[in-house]
């Protein structure tokens, strides 16, 4: 390592040279929640109360309660939110190593599909077109699947429910194999509301992304946002989840880091 490689960063970021760009949306009481089938127990919305502003509940100072479920809004799904990855050690928001919150980025755009088919699945196929132009996926990056999903401001247009369920992009089964196998890799992202595709509970293995990504101790990354402003490569991911203790995951602040 370079001496004064952090030196270096610091001087990198007071010229402007690192761009700081926030992939996070806003939290309000509208923030998009998944919706289950009904025979399942459902997360709360994001909700703010109002402690005091200035007032006779407190004269010089403002602040909130919120209230929220682990799940909601831009967030991190950790290894125990599913059952196949509920027996890892360090596998909570609060006993993952700290070090697995900053990782590199790939980007792979997917948006053109996304917009012609709601259903549309990104396949290994794809991902390799993408690997002949922009090199080999690191071991230990997140694949980011952009679809401009997070442009969909209106939240029914977001969730794109009908009676058979949500129909929303995301990835394919055989393509989660292969980048945890194959490549190693340390998460998988998503515009959506959740990292699996809306027809997902009908796939094998249900629910893939979750299944795949959390059986192997790997992450998940939700209602991302301003992917669209990202390299396919080089960027440099920052997503600490809250450290609640055995927390299955937890709204995040998600920021990439960009050579300007
Ligand atoms: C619970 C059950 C199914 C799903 C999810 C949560 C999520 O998408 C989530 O936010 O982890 S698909
Ligand atoms: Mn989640």
């Amino acid at each position: 390592m370079p001496e004064g490689i952090l030196a270096q960063f610091a001087a990198a970021l007071a010229a402007g040279a690192i761009r700081v760009i926030d992939l996070s949306q806003p939290l309000d009481g509208t923030t998009p929640i998944i919706q289950l089938p009904p025979e399942f127990g459902t997360t709360w919305p994001f909700q703010l109360q109002e402690i005091s502003r200035y007032d006779s509940r407190g004269p010089a100072w403002y602040w909130n309660n919120f209230a929220c479920g682990e799940h909601t809004g831009t967030h991190f799904d950790a290894p125990i939110h599913w059952v196949t990855g509920k027996d890892y050690r360090a596998n909570a928001t609060d006993t993952i190593p700290a070090e697995k919150f900053l990782a590199p980025a790939c980007v792979i755009d997917a948006s053109r599909e996304a917009a012609a088919d709601p259903d549309f699945l990104l396949t290994r196929q794809h991902v390799e077109a993408w690997e002949r132009a922009h090199g080999r996926i690191d071991r230990g990056a997140w694949v980011l699947m952009r679809t401009d999903w997070s442009k969909r401001g209106d939240p029914s247009a977001f969730l794109n429910a009908r009676e058979d369920g949500a129909h929303v992009p995301g990835p394919h089964p055989d393509l989660l194999r292969f980048l945890v196998q194959e490549r190693d890799i340390v998460g998988w992202g998503s515009e959506a509301v959740g990292t699996d595709a809306g027809q997902a509970f009908r796939f094998d293995p249900p629910f893939p992304c979750h299944s795949t990504m959390h059986g192997n101790n790997r992450f998940g990354l939700a209602s991302l946002a301003n992917l669209d402003q990202l390299p396919p490569k080089g960027a440099v991911l920052i997503t600490p989840p809250l450290k609640i203790v055995n927390g299955s995951g937890s709204p995040c602040r998600v920021l990439a880091l960009v050579a300007a």
